[in-house]
């Protein structure tokens, strides 16, 4: 066994040990520190909030929006999960913002969140989210809190190192988590030939300054190493993009060890300025590929799913000076650049220091030819050549890296389970707080932004033990916020979370609070299927279609009593909201539909699609308790067997001449239907 592959079991068990018995790493102060300085965190009844966070939902696939200081839950954001309290991804309207490549795919993992930057300021407009799995990034319109567009990435397996966004929001950087080999070659190979068969891939979506829509401009193949994490670089880095990658070994197998059996891993360091450079120059190929682009069309209400056929890719063997790797002790998770540019803080899991690269540094080392050789034709700069300093001794497991306005950054120690607290100048630790318990991200408002907003600072945890009342098997993951006004840090706030959260952002209130939409022109509705007013509502066939055109204003559907459908028939509620009025949704069930309710705003419409599967009477209501007569904003529709003569016949408020039907039994009805 050589030194390194015994260094490395060293840590591995100092890790393990610790993972296994938490205990023996977990901070002794726990209830000293515990109670902080809640009123800090306290909101008064009918007072704002100050930030929103808006926050990862991990495995369940969505984004969640709290308020800072107080905690409060404001909205979960439907994103790459169906939700069945909007009926996102379950209406015929929103289904096609989960096609993919793979067809229909209604979950996914979320782990990180950009905010659209103008001159490396939050400029209030949209939330990027990427899904791990199946990968996507989904943009979030800000005004909507609604996700208007999904971008699924070809060439790439977990889509971890993403989205990272450049500070006038020219591109989001997503990078492979697996590297795979690409879509368009032939994936049946024996695993065992990774080393010549698996690439990486690092795609640079375009966003547009006005729309927001996404498009990948380029993708970049790199060596079949794994990216983990990223951060564009800002100011005087503006131009480069700084990627942590692990297992350099290229294992294909047990990564836990054979990942981890060299000294370091790297840093990648991207120059996207020389890549479109490149790029114009027609260095790029074409790649056959699949993958879907989904939008949301705020008119229509409707999305639509394109299925895109090629990417350009730019091979790093033709574009000389465009990527460079830096070394980084032991598997590097975040790759945080400061505020100023300059720094860039690498975390390696298993590191015992915190090494901080020097943009500058860099630049110089570059011109210098400061090189340690090549790894698979990448030039490799010079470690102690690129090095700012290594924050020595900060904790254990170091993760991720935020920053204050005051020159300061914030490191998690998943490990250690705490916070430190170290100066960008001279790497000196200023201080450090225990979070309960195995912190992952950490979120400070402003912090990933050339100007932070610092005061609050919040911890994103993975164990919660014996913090919260217990439920179960699974305990609630949680948040801690943490005051870093003053030269100590201190725990003012403990609140759960929903899903498992991994990266946030935090952005002032005052930057969105003015801009919330908060209708839908109904003038402006051009839903194929719209109702305008109560006068074009019907209900017509076509073949065993059946299309209601409904609509809901407080407090009755209109129409509420349908006759004439039969047992095999589609039925497609396109239920129009006439309301103008701030937050009157109307929801729209109706009983045995094998789908979730829709939650229409107003001035929207949406369709809920029910099967007839048997005859009978089916009452609908509104779901959504919208005024004092909710009750009573219901109706039924009727379902006879098929082939029965009942005309097709809707209405409100009026009855047919009534004949007098008495109600047969069952018996009888299947009797008839047997005739
Ligand atoms: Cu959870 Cu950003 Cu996916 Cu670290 S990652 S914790
Ligand atoms: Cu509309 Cu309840």
């Amino acid at each position: 066994m050589n030194f390194y592959y015994f260094k490395t079991y060293a840590v591995l068990i100092v890790v393990s040990v610790c993972l296994l018995s938490m205990q023996s790493c977990k901070p002794k102060t726990a209830q000293s520190a515990a109670g902080g300085d809640a009123s800090k965190s306290f909101v008064a009844p009918g007072k704002y909030d100050e930030f929103y966070n808006i926050v990862s939902g991990g495995f369940n696939g969505q984004v969640a929006v709290y308020g800072i200081p107080s905690g409060r839950l404001f909205r979960i954001i439907p994103v790459f999960s169906q939700s069945a309290e909007s009926g996102y991804g379950f209406s015929e309207e929103t289904k096609p913002m989960l096609n993919t490549s793979h067809g229909f795919v209604p979950w996914d993992d979320q782990h990180h969140i950009a905010l659209s930057q103008t001159k490396g300021e939050h400029d209030g407009r949209w939330a990027f989210a990427n899904g791990n799995n199946t990968p996507r990034i989904a943009r979030i319109d800000l005004t909507t809190f609604r996700t208007s567009e999904i971008l699924e990435i070809p060439n790439s397996a977990g889509n971890h190192a993403s989205p990272f966004i450049t500070e006038n929001s020219e591109y989001i950087l997503a990078a492979t988590r697996f590297s795979i080999p690409l879509d368009d070659q032939n994936g049946d190979v024996p695993i065992n030939t990774y080393k010549q068969n698996f690439k990486g891939s690092i795609s640079f979506v375009s966003i547009n300054p006005t729309s927001g829509e996404m498009n990948i401009a380029f993708q970049i193949r790199t060596p079949g190493v794994n990216f983990d994490l990223s951060r564009a670089g800002k100011g005087k880095s503006h131009g480069w993009f700084f990627l942590s990658c692990y297992n350099s070994e290229k294992a294909n197998t047990l990564l836990e060890v054979n990942a981890s059996a060299k000294d370091k891993d790297f840093v990648m360091a991207i120059n996207w300025k020389k890549a479109e450079e490149y790029l114009k120059a027609g260095k790029a190929k074409k790649q056959a590929v699949k993958y879907a682009h989904n939008v949301y069309d705020e008119n229509t209400h409707t999305a639509t799913s394109t299925i895109k056929t090629e990417v350009l890719v730019l091979d790093p063997a033709d574009c000389p000076d465009m990527l460079y790797l830096i070394p980084c002790p032991k598997s590097p998770h975040g790759t945080d650049v400061d505020p100023t540019g300059e720094y860039i803080a690498a975390s390696g899991k298993l590191a015992a220091s915190i090494p901080v690269f020097s943009f500058t540094k860099i630049q110089k080392a570059i011109a210098d030819k400061a090189f340690d050789g090549e790894y698979d034709g990448i030039p490799v700069i010079k470690y102690e050549a690129a090095l700012h300093g290594e924050v020595v001794k900060p904790g254990l497991g170091p993760l991720h890296t935020e920053f204050d306005e005051k020159g300061n950054a914030y490191t998690s120690m998943f490990v250690s389970s705490e916070i430190v607290k170290w100066r960008l100048s001279d790497l000196q630790v200023l201080d450090r707080v225990p979070t309960y318990y195995s912190i992952g991200h950490l979120s400070i408002p402003g912090g990933p932004t050339a100007k932070p907003h610092g005061k609050y600072m919040i911890a994103y945890n993975k164990i919660t033990k014996d913090r919260y009342l217990p439920t179960g098997p699974e305990l609630t993951q949680s948040a801690q916020l943490f005051d870093i006004s003053g030269e100590k840090m201190k725990l003012i706030l403990d609140f759960p979370t929903t899903g498992e959260p991994h990266y946030a952002e935090a952005i002032p209130a005052s930057l969105l609070m003015s801009k919330q939409r908060k209708i839908y022109k109904i003038e402006e509705n051009t839903h194929p299927y719209v109702s305008k007013g109560e006068g074009q509502s019907k209900v017509e066939r076509k073949g065993n279609q059946v299309h209601v055109w409904m609509t809901a204003i407080r407090s009755h559907l209109t129409p509420d009593n349908i006759e004439g459908v039969k047992v095999g028939d589609e039925v497609y509620f396109h239920v129009t909201n006439l309301e103008q009025d701030w937050d009157v949704p109307h929801g729209f069930a109706i009983k045995g539909a094998n789908t979730a309710e829709i939650l229409v705003m107003p001035g929207e419409t949406q369709t809920l699609k029910w099967v007839a599967e048997k005859a009978g009477m089916f009452p609908f209501y509104c779901t959504d308790f919208c005024s004092a007569l909710h009750q009573e904003m219901s109706g039924y529709l009727r379902v006879s067997p098929a082939g029965s003569n009942v005309a097709l016949h809707f209405s409100t408020g009026t009855n047919k001449p009534s004949v007098s039907t008495p109600v047969g039994s069952l018996a009888d009805t299947s009797k008839k239907e047997s005739e």
